[in-house]
């Protein structure tokens, strides 16, 4: 008898997953593929080839690294551009901390010297702890730190590092990242959820953390943990162990051989043991569950219009939702206004879920935008934020000198913005199922203008000073505004967004040159960190100049106002982009029958093409009736053009 006859195994491997479902098979047991990573080209590691220029540039003073892994990555990303030894002898000229014994390893194969040992158990504390012992050998205060991260970033080593008066560049080095499609993972999970699956295999670390990670979206990751208590686990070696045991998986088996034939003969051999004695000491957990319905309302969710738009997919209509679709041009959003301050509703999770979900099926959007404001975020770095009835955002204690921007605390938006994220999960149990939800921030650029001006602005003058007069301290601001805004984003995805956008308003207004030198990589860090976990969206008002650049930053899809025309703006971005807009506002101040002239211009103008998400090219002005709102969604329905490939 086969040791695995009988047996459903998961098997979370990718590039070689046909081979490891024959080897289960050779075995008697039932494969289910569940791919879960995707390999990131080392040639797409921007970030390292930023960092590489400044360092060769004789701009970065220390030099962290993390990982062996990370280590090893970022020398073989390089190789894809430079010549091993020219970046070896790039390295040997300087200042290197390693973490551990693992990028040490590395360092002496390759001959390269480093300026100071950390001692066990190597975390965070024991970095500075040591930087603490060697100020006069390696010191922080004034200089340029970078920070080799591989897969998570370390925010309390960051923290550290600017405390200390370091400036903190972080180099993040991918490899990996979650497939295109997530199907199969998740349908794998709801199978080991219901109890239908006695084996899994792991055979890399990184599929601990990305099936953690779907199953997070599902709702259901501390549930896959404890229904995984159940099933017998297989691990391929002692690195993908700790990995599992890091995240509370306990590995039941792992071949002496750290390959895939050993294990499937591991997990052949010893599988129904194990079966037969987890049966008898742990209590079988309650595993009838709910996530069923979960798995089914997310495959709901991914084949909505919108969705299948961001991912470039045919609709049978074209997607159409608003910007500023809950606002002030709503009766029922100005009844609750009446009573309550502006801010006071963005913390309260049933007015927030109402308005958003009101709003959405007024006026029959395919997507919904959570009700909230770019310029909370304002408040976990201690400004003060005011809004005054009419007259906007106001600032009360706005960043203008280097002391201000020193002095800004790092911004906890975990904690200081979870109203943001329950909101989310009450708005995304009251919507319909096939209604997406988008979560939002504001870009780092435009969010520090409003720091820096105390308020809304027309010339941003004092913006301009700051980045041109003190290029230093400009990026020292928008990377803590990056930093902040990342695992604002993530909560938010964590709680249940469909998709991301970051407003990038009033990039316009800067010149391409300056865009790239100033913005581009601080957006670009934060898509990247989003890591496609949802599809992301990128928008700014009178930026046709900088179209090419923000395509650059990593968004699936690029938000165009009413400046240009679709096809042009897309013909820049790439119809590998999906493109979103473009309507101007001001023909919703007019009469049903201008606006669908002007929706179907649009419309004709796409003629079909898949990828096109309509919108506005800004937000609904606050006069705007709402019957024209409703007529213009209505036509985009019954006007979209449907092309047969
Ligand atoms: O449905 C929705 O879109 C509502 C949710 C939402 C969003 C996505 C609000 C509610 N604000 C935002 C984003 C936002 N906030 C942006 C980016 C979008 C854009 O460019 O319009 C910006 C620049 C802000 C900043 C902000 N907050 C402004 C603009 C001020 C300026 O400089 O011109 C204003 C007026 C606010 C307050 C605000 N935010 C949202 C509402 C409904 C209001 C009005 C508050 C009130 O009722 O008094």
């Amino acid at each position: 008898m086969k040791g695995l006859a009988g047996l459903r195994v998961v098997s979370f491997e990718s590039r070689f997953s046909k081979t490891l479902a024959d080897l289960i098979r050779l075995q008697g047991g039932e494969p289910l593929e569940a791919p879960s990573m995707k390999e990131v080209p080392l040639e797409n590691n921007t970030h390292v080839f930023d960092f590489y220029e400044k360092l060769k540039a004789g701009k970065i003073d220390v030099l962290i690294l993390l990982t062996g892994v990370g280590t090893k990555t970022l020398v073989e990303a390089l190789e894809t551009r430079f010549p091993r030894e020219t970046i070896f002898e790039t390295l040997r000229r300087q200042t290197i901390v390693p973490r551990g014994p693992k990028p040490i390893r590395f360092l002496k194969e390759w001959s390269i010297p480093y300026a100071l040992t950390v001692p066990e158990p190597n975390t965070w504390r024991e970095i500075l702890d040591t930087f603490d012992k060697n100020k006069k050998k390696v010191p922080l205060k004034g200089r340029q730190a970078a920070v080799q991260e591989y897969g998570v970033a370390n925010p309390a080593l960051v923290e550290g590092l600017e405390a200390r008066g370091a400036l903190v560049l972080s180099v993040p080095v991918y490899r990996w990242t979650l497939p295109d499609d997530l199907g199969p993972l998740r349908r794998a999970i709801q199978e080991i959820l219901d109890g239908r699956v006695q084996v899994v295999l792991f055979t890399t670390a990184v599929q601990a953390e990305n099936v953690l990670k779907v199953a997070q979206q599902l709702g259901a990751a501390e549930r896959l943990k404890i229904a995984l208590k159940n099933v017998v686990i297989g691990s391929v070696g002692p690195d993908t162990s700790s990995a599992l045991k890091e995240k509370g998986i306990l590995p039941d088996i792992e071949p002496e051989s750290p390959k895939m034939g050993p294990l499937v003969m591991a997990a052949a051999d010893k599988a129904k043991n194990i079966l037969t004695n987890k049966n008898k000491t742990e209590c079988a957990v309650e595993l009838k569950s709910d996530v069923m319905d979960l798995v089914a309302a997310q495959d709901k969710l991914d084949e909505s219009v919108f969705l299948k738009a961001c991912r470039l997919e045919k609709t049978s209509t074209t997607p159409v939702w608003l910007m500023r679709q809950a606002g002030r041009y709503m009766k029922d959003y100005r009844d609750i206004r009446e009573k309550t301050p502006f801010l006071d509703i963005c913390k309260n999770k049933e007015l927030v879920a109402e308005i958003t979900v009101t709003a959405q099926q007024k006026i029959g959007a395919d997507a919904a935008i959570i009700f909230s404001d770019i310029l909370l975020i304002v408040e976990c770095f201690g400004l003060g934020l005011e809004y005054l009835k009419g007259d906007g955002p106001s600032i009360t204690r706005p960043v203008r000198t280097a002391q201000d921007i020193e002095r800004l605390p790092e911004a906890d938006t975990r904690s200081g913005l979870k109203f943001v994220s329950d909101a989310i999960r009450l708005t995304r149990r009251l919507l319909k199922a096939d209604i997406p939800l988008i979560g939002f921030a504001g870009a780092p650029f435009t969010v520090a203008s409003y720091m820096i001006e105390g308020g809304s602005a027309v010339n941003f003058e004092k913006t301009m000073a700051l980045m041109k007069q003190n290029e230093k301290l400009w990026h020292r601001l928008l990377e803590k505004i990056a930093s902040a805004t990342i695992p604002y984003l993530r909560a938010q995805m964590d709680a249940g967004v469909q998709a991301i956008q970051l407003f990038d308003s009033w990039v316009g207004k800067l010149a391409a040159e300056d865009y790239e030198r100033y913005c581009l990589p601080h957006s670009r860090r934060i898509f990247e960190a989003l890591e496609n976990r949802v599809p992301t969206i990128h928008f700014g008002t009178g930026a046709n100049h900088l179209l090419k650049l923000m395509a650059q930053a990593g968004a699936a899809v690029i938000g165009v106002d009413h400046s240009t025309g679709l096809n042009d703006a897309w013909s820049v971005i790439g119809h590998d982009k999906a493109i979103q807009g473009n309507l101007d506002p001001k023909i919703l101040l007019t009469d049903p029958d201008t606006i669908r002239k002007a929706a179907k211009k649009i419309l004709a103008e796409v003629s079909g093409r898949p990828g096109h998400i309509f919108n506005l090219g800004h937000g609904v002005l606050p006069d705007t009736p709402v019957e024209n709102v409703i007529a213009l969604i209505q036509t985009v329905h019954d006007e979209s053009i449907a092309v047969d490939s």
